[in-house]
């Protein structure tokens, strides 16, 4: 059964298309305008009541959330592909912990910055150069805070890459490539090896390749 992966072109499926790539996963994408307010149809709405994407379908089987979907998958195929979730309870751990992190301190600030700087008139709001201002700030907060990690282990959750990398990917990619804001990478040393490590795997080359962002 090939999994069916909805709304390819955003940046939270990408998490999971990339983490699918990884671990050798058949899948076929089902596209989901959101430009057109396409994850608010009805129909959309009985797999996702959220109204956002990603959402997969596997069979009969249906999940939300990307990191949720991330997971499930890199336990599903366990031994098959790149192992993504680290081989002990430790390193399990800090894969959790480092994508708790992603969820909770990377992608709100940089989400508000792609808002008001990229995406606002997609999404009917007027961008605001003091919210981008404010939000660049607590941004180089966390990343300051990356760059002490980084320093001292090849990727977030020790030296193997997981879906903790993987789930920093597309908001990343639109701070480096889109936004303009590169310098806030680049003037991070290990930040900035991180990032080229990570977006040099053919898995993500692949994904954005193939899905282009709406804008
Ligand atoms: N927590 C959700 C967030 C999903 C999300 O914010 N998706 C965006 C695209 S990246 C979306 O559908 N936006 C359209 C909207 O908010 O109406 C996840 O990780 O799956």
């Amino acid at each position: 059964m090939v999994v069916k992966v909805y709304g390819p072109h955003c940046a939270s499926t990408k998490r999971v298309l990339v983490c699918l790539v990884e671990k050798g996963v058949e899948f076929e994408v089902v596209p989901v305008d959101v430009t057109k307010g396409e994850q608010k149809d009805p129909e959309y709405l009985k797999l996702q009541p959220f109204g956002v994407v990603p959402v997969i379908k596997d069979g009969d089987y249906t999940l939300y959330e990307s990191r949720a979907i991330m997971r499930y998958y890199a336990e599903k195929y366990r031994s098959q592909g790149v192992e993504l979730l680290g081989r002990t309870a430790e390193e399990r751990g800090l894969v959790e912990q480092w994508l708790e992190v992603e969820a909770h301190n990377f992608q709100p600030p940089a989400y508000e910055l792609a808002m008001h700087v990229l995406f606002g008139p997609i999404f009917g709001i007027t961008p605001d150069p003091k919210v981008a201002e404010e939000n660049e700030a607590k941004l180089v907060k966390v990343l300051d805070i990356y760059e002490d990690r980084l320093s001292k282990s090849k990727y977030l959750a020790g030296d193997f890459f997981s879906i903790a990398d993987i789930s920093h990917l597309p908001f990343t990619d639109y701070i480096v490539n889109k936004m303009e804001k590169e310098y806030l990478i680049r003037e991070r040393k290990h930040v900035s090896g991180w990032w080229d490590d990570i977006s040099s795997r053919p898995s993500w080359k692949k994904v954005i390749d193939l899905y282009r962002p709406p804008i």
